[in-house]
């Protein structure tokens, strides 16, 4: 008699073997402008987590300077280097939902962290031979997206807004800075009356701004993403109470702590998710659960991600909580050509979610090896 094949998902220690960062750096289809800068590529730290025979992969989201929030690729790699990479090394790990209050004591630093946490999730759903949408409680097969347009001139963005909107994309999001608004979404509204329209201005405007901000109302916009500070939540009170347009808060959500303030102090009432800003899934995790409990719309923003950071904000989405469309549109919106070998493409506004064990994701080794600018490999 042979014994029953018995698929026990056994809740070991996953044992760590080596961590390999890699720096790569990807060209743009175009530059992509925002209230902050301009930028012609990507330039994103990879990790890979080797256990026992499998691997996984996370992409941090910092940049190499801190134009967005203030985590650096150069700060990044030397936490990873100097302490998360030992600690799992020496710890391994349960599960990867531990990580996140394993290293609370290692304050911010949410961008290292999620980039080593994504890729030690990715391996452990892989070792159990399931899809990781399946460990965060996604149910979806399928999430619908929008689509973020960087700045360019009037004719053209009404040309793309048009465009994206012929694919089928849900949302169009439009950023915005002060004197590059008005014009451009009067003639976005001019031509698409009623599609479902969002700016983002990337911390761009003030208090002094909130009679221009005011003036926006008229534009019927779904909600205004992070008008100030990167960092603030009182202004955007302040703000809230003078306009009709609901606010979404990306920058200055860091935490779950954070998002709670904001919702007591009316802060925003939209919340744009980005793991690497959070801290990793089980941040995003109770997040979710305040968002949900309070009837708060969620969802899931982007920073233009390779197929690797795409591919988990893809399977992130599936959660119910994300209700509004996300930033995860077609990879080839982006690049022309992406690290995975799987094309992460939308059609009708809805992005499917990869299929197989983990991300369900594989990478393109010979064109990685091509992006590479360095390579790390870390040991016990
Ligand atoms: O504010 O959402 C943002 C890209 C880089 C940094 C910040 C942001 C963005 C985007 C692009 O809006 C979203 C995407 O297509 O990934
Ligand atoms: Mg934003």
């Amino acid at each position: 008699m042979t014994a029953p094949r018995v698929a026990v998902v056994k809740n070991r220690r996953m044992r760590i073997d080596e961590i390999e960062l890699r720096i790569v750096r990807l060209p743009y289809r175009s530059v992509f402008k925002t209230s902050f800068g301009a930028e012609a590529g990507k330039t994103a730290v990879l990790v890979t987590v080797r256990s026992e025979g499998v691997e996984g992969y996370g992409e941090g989201v910092m940049d190499q300077l801190p134009h967005y929030r203030e985590e650096t690729i150069a700060g990044a790699t030397g936490l990873m280097r100097d302490a998360l990479v030992p600690d799992l090394f020496a710890s391994g790990c349960d599960h990867p939902r531990d990580l996140y209050d394993r290293w609370a004591h290692l304050r911010g630093n949410n961008m290292a962290k999620t980039a080593i946490e994504l890729a030690v999730w990715d391996c452990y759903a892989r070792q159990q031979g399931v899809p990781l949408r399946t460990l965060y409680g996604g149910e979806r097969t399928e999430i619908p997206v929008g689509a973020s347009l960087g700045m360019n001139p009037v004719a053209e963005t009404v040309a793309s807004v048009e465009k994206h909107v012929a694919e089928g994309y849900r949302r169009v999001k439009l950023k915005i800075e002060p004197g590059w608004d008005v014009e451009m979404m009067s003639a976005v509204r001019e031509r698409c009356p009623d599609i479902e329209l969002t700016v983002d201005a990337n911390s761009a405007y003030t208090l002094d701004d909130v009679e221009l901000l005011r003036s926006f109302d008229r534009f019927h916009l779904h909600y205004i993403e992070q008008p100030l500070h990167w960092d603030d939540l009182v202004d955007h009170a302040k703000l809230a109470k003078q306009i009709d347009t609901p606010l979404c808060l990306d920058e200055s959500l860091t935490s779950p702590a954070r998002v709670q303030a904001m919702l007591e102090l009316g802060a925003g009432s939209v919340v744009n998710v980005k793991v690497g800003r959070f801290g990793g899934i089980t941040a995003v995790h109770r997040i979710h659960e305040i968002c949900v409990a309070q009837g708060v719309p969620m969802w899931c923003g982007g920073m233009l991600e390779t197929g690797i950071g795409r591919a988990h904000n893809i399977h992130l989405a599936t959660m119910p909580g994300f209700v509004y469309p996300g930033d995860t549109a077609s990879a080839s919106r982006t690049y022309a050509r992406d690290i995975t070998e799987q094309q992460l493409e939308a059609s009708n506004g809805v992005m499917p979610v990869p299929e197989g064990p983990g991300l369900g994701v594989t990478l393109d080794r010979p064109f990685l090896d091509e992006v590479t600018l360095s390579t790390e490999v870390l040991r016990p």
